[in-house]
């Protein structure tokens, strides 16, 4: 029997009997229905506060249950796993949270439920039993069912209300993380900025925002190891080892490679003030054997104080160990010593400047026939990021210093190799490919940066003197004066127009002359090859960046 039909019952007993006994019953009735209605009142503001709070300290005594088991981490699905593109585990307040939310949402509704069933069946139990109390239990009882929806309410806000806080709390949290993500990030963007640091591959020379860098424990590759939600100075790879996500705690130090070409890159890149230098000149003009050449006398130079040199690649120090080898027997560097597809890279590190980052330059043995060729012209995308050129002339390309030493040249035989092609023919070449790069800087249409003209091969039929014969200038310095010759030089032996043209799109021009081997090679000889006049250039194109 439900409890109005109860009710009805009840009224129907009272209001058995006839006429007058009828109202004298009512006359009694009234006052008294009055004031159990005036008690049930009375009862009902209590009870509703009552329930209400009993109610809000179930919602919060559950929720504080929920939350313990979540502490105990015994919460159900707690199993965390890796997400999203990265093979590591999302931070906590980008995934687990979320979930972990869910289910404190969903196992709070289901107790909170629960409860208020169990709570309905207790008043049912005790407070609607037939025996003589009923007349007390009852109004309780309905006093109590008429303040379950108010409490509900009241409960239900409490429930809302600490589910609100929850969620603020994780969603702050993640947002503090996030904040604190693109602060650190933006840190390291802006001293790479200061240093002009920036990603170039010594392989395909291609610029790229990030290394994808390896994980040293299982190999998985990660493609943006910086701060965010995978955590803000460490993130958890996908097989729990801990990596660095940041340059300052050691992220340059994993295994990494290039995002276009895969081609492992230096530990140093990203974290050196790179610098590109090409080594422009014709096919056998000297290119190779200059850059082995200027590599010794960087050694040389460091050796004599200032700054350490440090080859990072394994390559580059091998075929640089081979060179030095070739060079103290005068034997000519072969082919495989000279072939180089990548860049080569030198770590400069001046000596109480420890502030200041290292240097890390870049070598590009720049073909000059390459230019002629679209197809490969991706070989020479690092001209958008040039700080310089080494343009070097083989002075028997110059047909009136070939024509001089016809019959020498036929004598030396492969001894002195000439190259083939005319120095302006290589500059045109250069020039037109360098306009293709709108990024390299001008300034009145000139180019900015620096360009050292090396005569090479000065060694060969007494050469140096030559060009040093040029009658002197006065009032400038030695290196002014060298220059003024070598220009001169060029100029008496039909280049006017190569040296008009170079002053014409560069601003600043230098000329030099060097032999890379300091005398001519002799198969007879083991005489050692000592570079002569190839730091002077370097010195110069160097200066232009405060490199040394
Ligand atoms: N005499 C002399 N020969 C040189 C010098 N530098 C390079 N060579 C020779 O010139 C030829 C071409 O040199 P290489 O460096 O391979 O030129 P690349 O094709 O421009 O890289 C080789 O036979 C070298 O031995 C130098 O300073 N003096
Ligand atoms: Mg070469
Ligand atoms: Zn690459
Ligand atoms: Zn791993």
């Amino acid at each position: 029997m439900s409890i109005v039909d109860d009710w009805k019952n009840e009224l129907n007993k009272l209001s058995s009997g006839d006429g007058l006994i009828n109202c004298c019953g009512m006359i009694i009735l009234l006052p008294v229905l009055a004031i159990v209605g005036y008690l049930l009142f009375l009862l009902l503001i209590p009870t509703l506060i009552i329930s209400a709070v009993v109610i809000t300290c179930f919602v919060l005594f559950n929720y504080s249950k929920i939350l313990n088991l979540f502490f105990k981490q015994q919460l159900p699905g707690a199993i965390d796993q890796p997400t999203g593109d990265q093979p590591a585990y999302k931070q906590y307040f980008f995934r687990k949270a979320f979930i972990d939310l869910k289910t404190i949402i969903t196992e709070n509704l289901r107790i909170n439920k629960t409860s208020i069933l169990v709570l309905y069946n207790k008043i049912k139990q005790h407070l609607f039993v037939e025996d003589n109390k009923r007349y007390i239990t009852r109004p309780i009882g309905y006093a109590i069912i008429c303040a379950i929806p108010v409490a509900a309410i009241i409960g239900g806000a409490a429930f809302i209300g600490v589910t609100a806080i929850h969620t603020l709390i994780v969603a702050l949290s993640a947002g503090t993380i996030i904040v604190t993500a693109m602060v650190f990030r933006g840190v390291e963007s802006i001293n790479m900025a200061r240093w002009q640091i920036f990603f170039a591959c010594p392989s395909c020379y291609k610029k790229f925002s990030l290394p994808t860098y390896s994980c040293t424990n299982c190999g998985a590759k990660h493609t943006m190891l910086v701060p965010g939600q995978y955590g803000i100075f460490k993130r958890k790879c996908q097989c729990g080892n801990l990596l660095p996500t940041l340059f300052f705690n050691g992220k340059n130090t994993l295994p990494s490679e290039c995002p276009h070409c895969h081609n492992t890159l230096s530990q140093d890149i990203g974290v050196a003030i790179n610098v590109h230098y090409p080594i422009v000149g014709g096919g056998s003009s000297g290119k190779s054997t200059f850059l082995v050449a200027s590599m010794l006398e960087l050694e040389k130079q460091s050796k004599q104080g200032g700054f350490t040199l440090s080859l990072s690649e394994k390559s580059d120090l091998k075929a640089i160990e081979k060179a030095r080898d070739s060079f103290s027997k005068g034997i000519i560097l072969d082919k495989t010593t000279t072939y180089k597809p990548r860049a080569f890279l030198a770590k400069l590190q001046k000596d109480g400047s420890k502030k200041q980052p290292p240097y890390l330059i870049y070598m590009y043995d720049a073909a000059g026939e390459i230019f002629e060729d679209g197809e490969r012209l991706h070989q020479h995308v690092y001209f958008e990021y040039i700080n310089g050129i080494f343009f070097l002339i083989d002075p028997f390309s110059i047909p009136v210093v070939h024509q001089e030493f016809e019959q020498e040249l036929v004598k030396a035989g492969e001894r002195i190799k000439t190259s083939r092609e005319q120095p302006k023919d290589v500059f045109d070449r250069m020039v037109n490919h360098l306009k293709q790069h709108k990024e390299v800087k001008k300034q009145k249409d000139r180019y900015t940066i620096p360009i050292a003209v090396v005569v090479t091969k000065t060694d060969a039929f007494g050469l140096e003197s030559k060009i040093t014969q040029v009658p002197e200038q006065k009032g400038k310095s030695p290196e002014e004066v060298s220059s003024e010759k070598i220009r001169s030089w060029l100029i008496n032996n039909g280049e006017g127009n190569l040296v008009r043209s170079i002053e014409n799109m560069f601003a600043s021009v230098q000329y030099f002359s060097c032999s890379a081997f300091g005398h001519v090679p002799d198969e007879k000889s083991s005489e050692a090859f000592i570079p002569k006049k190839v730091w002077a250039p370097i010195n110069w194109i160097f200066s232009y960046r405060k490199i040394l």
